[in-house]
């Protein structure tokens, strides 16, 4: 009787974390309902524009926060479903003028930077400390380049999964 009774509670704390798991996935998907995702994270891609802190702000009130790109590949997606249009990232070197950051309060290690002929971006000194991807043909620019945080982009949120 003993061991039968064990081993329904075993049964029953399995399927307790497998409801729970459950039930955090269903948020996931209520909450990102049409939104993008790769390598499991979720992206929102506004239509309209704003301020970059008024864009971040948008974010933290969905849970997420401004997307943030580390690498060849999501940089490649990035500009994959931006289409030529110019979008906020959670980038910034608002509190130390050329020290770039991202939200997460991380440095920058590299970036990816727009340049080209004589651009080469960022170019903005104090008067720009955020950052739009971007995406131009003739001459080609792809890439971040630094603008005005008070200047009205669309933006990009992202939402990491948290298994
Ligand atoms: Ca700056
Ligand atoms: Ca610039």
């Amino acid at each position: 009787m003993t061991n039968e009774r064990n081993e329904l509670l075993i049964k029953n704390d399995i399927l307790t974390k497998q409801t729970d798991q459950f039930n955090q996935l269903q948020k996931i998907i209520n909450e990102t309902d049409g939104w993008l995702h790769s390598n499991f994270n979720f992206y929102f891609m506004s239509s309209t524009k704003k301020s970059w802190t008024e864009s971040r702000r948008d974010c933290t009130e969905k849970g997420a926060d401004l997307i943030t790109i580390n690498n060849r590949e999501k940089q490649d997606f990035v500009t994959k479903i931006t289409d030529k249009r110019e979008f906020w990232i959670g980038v910034t070197d608002v509190e130390e003028e050329g020290r770039w950051k991202w939200v997460d309060g991380t440095n920058i290690t590299s970036g990816f930077w727009a340049s080209s002929g004589h651009i080469t971006e960022p170019n903005g000194g104090r008067q720009e400390n955020c950052a739009v991807t971007y995406l131009k043909k003739n001459p080609e620019l792809i890439g971040w380049i630094d603008v005005d945080c008070n200047g009205a982009y669309q933006w990009i949120c992202e939402k990491r999964f948290q298994p």
